[in-house]
């Protein structure tokens, strides 16, 4: 598949989490929707109040199956506003569905929703994860089993409002030589229901070992994902606004990592976020464009393309239609 293809043409999902369970795979997608609020830097337009799952067997050929509904806003008891981009997690016969979501403060919490099933429905637990703050979490299992969560983004994300996972008195949001805000990563509790330690920071070097600086157009945002490919570990996030999709690759799931590149050149619309997948034996970068609704960032569609390596294990940069 070296074209990407669109792959929910009648609604407009974005953020796409993608995992093999039991031999098919699934989409968890944030599901966005016209609320008419305006656009603005704190990501109010983005005012999405449910989850969809979507699978298939066959991702190239076949389209996806709807499962419908799975979470909604109104059945989270700590709810205030905004399910963004989510993720799914299995083990031991359950899947865990974890979710960013503003409490009644207006403060960005991670939430985790359970489900017999990875096509749903998940019940939410009564508190969001002690400890949690700001968006996009990201689970990742490593060859061992235990499971780790990335998780973090800027500005409407919320997470320059932290030091040492401690609230600041007021947002400190570093800029040129100063280094560069970095997202969190955090080894969940064997009951997959908390973090087990204190989040660390995910350090991003760059090639001369020099730490990633808030200046440089490369530098963490949002939408982390973390993946493997032969033994290595492959760290890739959004740039925010200056609107790449970037890895840094690294030997164990806390890094440091180091900049390899750019994954996916700008989209339409403003935001860039995906996850990269192997599904019978080839590669896929799942990710959204605001192509269909005419340019509206709150309104995106889900895209998949193939993802290629060179023989150094490089990823070969997609041309995301948006430059
Ligand atoms: O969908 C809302 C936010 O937009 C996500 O959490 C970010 O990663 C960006 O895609």
């Amino acid at each position: 598949m070296k074209k990407a293809k669109y792959l929910v043409e009648n609604d407009f999902m974005a953020d796409p989490a993608v995992h093999l369970f039991g031999g098919r795979l699934y989409i968890y997608p944030s599901h966005d929707r016209e609320s008419g609020i305006p656009e603005n830097d704190n990501g109010d337009h983005f005012d999405m109040n449910d989850y969809h799952v979507f699978s298939t067997s066959d991702i190239e050929n076949e389209s996806l199956t709807d499962h419908g509904v799975v979470l909604k806003l109104s059945d989270i008891p700590w709810a205030g506003r905004q399910l963004w981009d989510c993720d799914v997690a299995f083990k031991n016969g359950k899947y865990y569905m974890y979710f960013p979501l503003k409490d009644k403060t207006d403060i960005f919490r991670l939430g985790v929703a359970i489900s017999d099933s990875p096509a749903g429905t998940f019940i939410p637990r009564s508190d969001p994860i002690r400890g949690s703050y700001s968006i996009d979490p990201a689970v990742f299992e490593d060859a061992d089993g235990t499971h780790y969560m990335y998780f973090g983004g800027l500005w409407g994300g919320q997470l320059q409002r932290y030091k040492d996972n401690k609230a600041l008195e007021s947002a400190c949001l570093p800029s040129g030589e100063e280094l560069a805000l970095p997202s969190r990563v955090v080894r969940l509790s064997d009951d997959m229901l908390g973090f087990a330690e204190d989040p660390k920071p995910v350090i991003i070097l760059n090639q001369d070992g020099t730490p990633m600086k808030a200046g440089q157009t490369v530098r963490f945002f949002e939408a982390s994902w973390m993946h493997r490919y032969k033994g290595k570990y492959y760290f890739s996030y959004s740039t925010g606004d200056t609107h790449l999709l970037c890895y840094a690759t690294g030997d164990n799931p806390y890094g440091p990592f180091t900049y390899q590149g750019v994954i996916l050149t700008p989209v339409v619309g403003w935001t860039t976020h995906h996850s990269i997948v192997e599904f019978k034996g080839k590669w896929y970068l799942f990710h959204h464009d605001s192509v269909p609704s005419g340019g509206k960032t709150w309104l995106r569609s889900l895209k998949v393309v193939e993802l290629e390596y060179d023989n150094e294990g490089n990823i070969l940069t997609i041309h995301g239609g948006g430059e």
